[in-house]
């Protein structure tokens, strides 16, 4: 099909997980973990033998809008474990859970017109201000304004005006604190720039497991750039050393609040003028590589836990 040769609307990513529930009912449940402002259903998918016990590994896309390559490639990891047989067994003792469109009316926005391309935030409006959204990876509630976010609407970082303001990052942190005991590594795919970032983002300072965040995150990346035909180069580090310093972000509230020790932001390859646009053909070749760094992060956590 036309999963991975051209980009998708939520719509149709939605009816795709909905036709997975239907063909694999033993393994597959798709919940509503909630509503987007303007009303489109926030879908995770579970993927498991059925024991809901075991270490589950979540997995988010799309919290940006303009990010277009961070959906296909959560998506392609659930076509990989139900549709490709030989992963089978990347089911049998870890579950999944994967929200591919985290932020679906930024991204409808992002795709509506090509003056829209570059939208990045949520589309509710702010209260004083004609300009609409927050950045949602700002609004988590953990540090949340203490650095690298902005208190103007208009901004593309505007964090919000409260913590969680925004329905789609309540909604995500919500399901992660009722599955906290269950999860055990936390993915968020961006882009772009090729990098492997892990907490802190709001201060320089290193959390406690770094050393196993650096080392996990490098064998990652190892395995992508083996895998890349179109030679991909991974940097892994703390957020705040290797790109910047932004709090209110997901990852640092899954381990700072949510106490999932192991969270990681995947700012995947870069294509088009602005870096958010690769051409059609280059989807294919960036969820595979990518999928080979998923692969290493579920053995260790299968093997750890
Ligand atoms: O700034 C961001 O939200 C992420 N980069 S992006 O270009 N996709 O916007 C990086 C987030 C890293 N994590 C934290 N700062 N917590
Ligand atoms: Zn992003």
């Amino acid at each position: 099909d036309s999963l991975f040769t051209s980009f998708q609307s939520h719509a149709d990513m939605n009816a795709y997980l909905r036709t997975l529930e239907l063909r694999f009912p033993q393994v597959v449940k798709v919940v509503s973990i909630g509503k987007s402002y303007e009303g489109r259903d926030l879908l995770v998918i579970k993927i498991g033998s059925g024991d809901p016990n075991l270490p589950t590994i979540f997995v988010d896309a799309g919290i940006h809008a303009r990010e277009w390559i961070a959906p296909p490639a959560a998506l392609y990891i659930i076509n990989q474990l139900l549709e490709n047989p030989a992963n089978v067994r990347l089911y049998q003792n870890v579950n999944w859970h994967i929200i591919p469109s985290l932020n679906p009316d930024g991204y409808e926005f992002s795709r509506s017109t090509t003056s829209n391309r570059l939208w990045r935030k949520t589309r509710q409006p702010n209260a004083g201000s004609t300009c609409f959204g927050a950045d949602p990876n700002r609004n988590f509630d953990y540090y949340w304004m203490y650095a690298g976010a902005s208190s103007a609407p208009c901004s593309d970082v505007f964090a919000g005006p409260v913590a969680f303001s925004e329905p789609e990052t309540a909604a995500v942190a919500a399901h992660i604190l009722e599955n906290r005991n269950t999860i055990k590594l936390y993915l968020s795919f961006h882009s772009y720039g090729n990098m492997m970032l892990y907490p802190w983002g709001y201060t320089s300072a290193l959390p406690e497991n770094a050393a196993e965040l650096q080392w996990l995150g490098e064998q990652a990346s190892a395995a992508i750039e083996r895998a890349s035909t179109i030679g991909s180069q991974y940097v892994t580090g703390s957020s705040t050393n290797v790109l910047y310093e932004a709090a209110g972000g997901s990852d640092d509230w899954v381990k700072g609040v949510a106490g999932v020790s192991l969270a990681y932001t995947i700012e995947l390859p870069a294509g088009g003028i602005f870096g958010f646009n690769p051409p059609e053909r280059s989807i294919l070749p960036m969820v595979q590589e990518t999928f080979e760094g998923i692969r290493v992060f579920h053995d260790y956590i299968e093997r750890k836990y």
